[in-house]
């Protein structure tokens, strides 16, 4: 017996289940995981739980075992659901993509690793230089990524602090001939604060701690410095990561990518002066506000390549316009740490984004008549931030739980609602399967008028002083009703919730405490013109990619700034509905559904309530349900036939037969295969894989057969 059919490693697919209930289910996926036995299918869906421990079945041995083979053959793994991916992709011409999902530390982004790896190991057989120069630049994009996108958080050492869609083209070997990395919403508030016990992006560590004296001499940064914006000391070290040796790793990477000398020394000098930023406070004299400690900006200035006064005005003044006049306000001293830290903020985020677009400038399909003429398809990886709940919860949070509430809300439509309807609507006989439908939730959050954002925006758009208060207030008007919102003013005994600072939301997946401190400045993500101009303007920065930052056509002298606020909180909407749309158009996305086994990174426990939790609101028994129920596969009457026509003598080379529809039922009972299928209005629904694969076995050795025959026929020995 194969190992994935024995018993002692419980079912290898949930489908398989004596009884679907939560019992049966969470004893199945804890027996496995107690087993090492991580994955675990339901249907073509795997379910994976982190084992926060190497295992050893991601080798080139383990890829061969899963290279071509179909989904039951092989215990289940990511490599099946990857090359289930792949040969779809290759087979029906179509583009495919693979959703990962789970909350912060289930293992998703170790997820997304290990099927590019896979991809890029059974592909270009011939060894061909530039595809090898691509896949290799796919597979070092991930630590660039990692060490500027990714930060230890309380829940995850390495979370994901931005969102990922990677692309990968093919052409029409199949090989990788080119890649898209998009990126979403990079969480930049954490670069100048971040909640006790979680540190700043990797980066600056990395700097710090695996940079030469000699480099850290020349940005001014002593080995152990005070760097306000990092809490140096305090989280400088955790064992579990080696900052000193992953700077040398990515530092590597960014030269294999293409990254040259110069700007990497300008990645550099960037970090630096974010963190001399950090450490910059102003003072008054009289009325005049002032910078305290002046030597850093001489610093500032040499790190920027620019002139000092213009370090100094950018930072202490603003320039307003007053009817027909532009004139030059003085910073108040809160205003000017607000702008410090703004321009920390927008200038990591740029960074980054201008990183990701190196990346994709050498990535992207170079190959023209491949891009033109050929065929040429995408495999899309999507790999986000996961839900998340802290002490504290922010407008990060927020945004990040909005995005898994719109990630959920795909898989129901596409695998629990779509699919039942398309029963229904072929008139197969099905009894309904109920599950929770989060679209409430998104309605909340993104709603025209009166969803959160909607109250958010219009706060924003206030030209008076509007505050975080008002906008709680608005949000309690507005929302008063909505059974997944309640604040202290809505529910007066939740002494949970503090009167006018706390929102809650019922997410999907947990009740979520929001503090509203903030919002309104961030969502508004206001950056004052001046530091663009500075750093914008060729004269003034020599710096190569910091003169990409603010590119030409969004350097406008003064605007009225809620404008570009809201541009920014429409972009992110964008990304969102388009990633969603995208998403559904590609039909049959492939989806890994990550579990997180426990809070404290053990491998040896399964906490059953913790995981039961995970289980439940991924809508996974559902799931099994609606998988069990239904049919694992489904063509219209007259593809079915032109795929399977010439294994039966009723069909080939035609049916004389009053439909198509009868033409497969013939078909299908001539073959014995009449009682796992249902015919519907216009397509047959084929209950079991392996159904499916003994029709490819038929047709592939009919194929063979006439090949062989019309080769004689050639020959003339017949
Ligand atoms: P995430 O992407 O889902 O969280 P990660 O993929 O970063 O989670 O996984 C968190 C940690 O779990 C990793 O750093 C590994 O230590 C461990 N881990 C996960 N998967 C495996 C595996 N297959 N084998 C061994 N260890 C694993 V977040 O980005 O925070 O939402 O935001
Ligand atoms: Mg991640």
């Amino acid at each position: 017996m194969a190992e994935h059919e024995s018993l002692e490693f419980g079912k290898a697919d949930f489908v398989l289940l004596d009884n679907v209930s939560m019992e049966e289910f969470m004893a199945n996926l804890k027996l496995r995981f107690e087993k090492g036995r991580i994955y675990t299918y339901i249907g073509e869906v795997v379910v994976s739980v982190n084992p926060y421990r190497a295992m050893n079945i991601y080798g080139r041995d383990v890829i061969e075992q899963y290279k071509g083979r179909e989904l039951y053959e092989r215990p289940p793994h990511l490599f099946a659901i990857a090359d289930a991916a792949y040969k779809a992709m290759k087979r029906r011409n179509k583009d495919t993509c693979i959703v990962i999902s789970g909350e912060s530390g289930a293992g998703k982004t170790e997820a997304s690793k290990y099927i590019m790896q896979y991809i890029a190991a059974i592909t270009n057989p011939n060894q061909r230089a530039e595809v090898e120069r691509v896949k290799n630049m796919l597979l070092k994009s991930n630590c660039v990524l990692e060490a500027f996108g990714n930060a230890k958080t309380n829940r995850n050492d390495n979370s994901s602090r931005f969102g990922k869609y990677m692309d990968i083209n093919f052409d029409f070997k199949g090989d990788p001939i080119g890649g898209h990395i998009n990126n979403y919403l990079l969480e930049k508030s954490r670069v100048i604060f971040q909640q006790e016990g979680e540190r700043s992006f990797h980066s600056f560590y990395q700097l710090l701690r695996g940079a030469p004296d000699s480099l850290l001499r020349s940005l001014h940064i002593q080995k152990d410095p005070k760097a306000i914006y990092i809490h140096c000391n305090s989280h400088m070290n955790f064992s579990c990561i080696n900052d000193g040796a992953d700077f040398k790793a990515v530092a590597d990477a960014m030269k294999v990518i293409g990254f040259t000398g110069d700007e990497i020394q300008t990645v550099y000098k960037i970090l630096a002066t974010i963190l001399h930023l950090g450490n910059l406070t102003f003072g008054v004299d009289g009325d005049v506000t002032l910078i305290e400690n002046t030597k850093l900006v001489s610093v500032l200035r040499e790190l920027l390549s620019t002139k000092e006064e213009n370090v100094e005005k950018a930072l202490l003044y603003r320039t307003v316009a007053t009817g027909r006049d532009v004139i030059e306000k003085q910073h108040t001293t809160q205003e000017a740490n607000y702008g410090r830290d703004a321009l920390a903020k927008a200038m990591y985020e740029r960074l980054f984004c201008w990183i990701v677009s190196r990346i994709n400038d050498v990535i992207e399909v170079r190959n023209y008549d491949a891009k033109i003429h050929g065929k040429n398809t995408v495999i899309g990886v999507l790999d986000i931030y996961g839900f998340e709940i802290f002490q504290n919860n922010s407008f990060e949070q927020f945004c990040i739980n909005y995005c898994n509430e719109k990630l959920q809300q795909l898989f129901i439509q596409l695998v629990l609602k779509q699919e039942q309807e398309e029963y229904q609507r072929e008139g197969i006989p099905w009894k309904h399967i109920d599950y929770f439908n989060n679209q409430i939730i998104v309605d909340l959050v993104e709603q025209q008028h009166k969803g959160i954002f909607a109250v958010l925006d219009e706060a924003c758009m206030n030209v008076g002083k509007v505050t975080d208060e008002v906008f709680l207030q608005g949000l309690n008007t507005k929302l008063a009703k909505h059974a997944h919102y309640t604040s202290r003013k809505l529910s007066p005994t939740d002494k949970s919730l503090e009167f006018d600072r706390d929102f809650r939301i019922r997410h999907y997946a947990g009740d979520v405490v929001y503090s509203v401190v903030g919002f309104i400045d961030k969502n508004k993500d206001t950056l004052f013109q001046d530091f663009k101009r500075l750093l914008y303007n060729r004269p003034t920065s020599q710096l190569p990619c910091i003169c990409y930052f603010w590119c030409p056509g969004e350097y406008t002298p003064v605007v009225e700034e809620h404008i570009v606020a809201v541009y920014h909180h429409y972009s992110r909407k964008h990304w969102l509905v388009y990633k969603s749309t995208l998403c559904c158009s590609v039909q049959e996305p492939y989806y890994v559904r990550c579990v997180k086994p426990n809070d404290v990174k053990s491998p040896l426990l399964f906490e059953h309530e913790r995981c039961r939790h995970q289980v439940e609101y991924l809508g996974l028994l559902e799931n099994v349900r609606v998988r069990r129920a239904g049919f694992a596969n489904r063509q219209t009457y007259p593809r079915f036939l032109q795929r399977y026509k010439m294994i039966s003598e009723f069909t080939w080379p035609n049916h004389d037969l009053p439909s198509d529809k009868e033409a497969v039922k013939r078909l299908l009972q001539g073959c014995g295969f009449d009682h796992d299928v249902a015919y519907g209005k216009t397509k047959v629904f084929i209950r079991t894989p392996r159904t499916l694969f003994s029709l490819e076995e038929q047709r592939a050795e009919m194929v063979k057969r006439i090949v062989l025959f019309l080769q004689k026929v050639w020959r003339g020995t017949i």
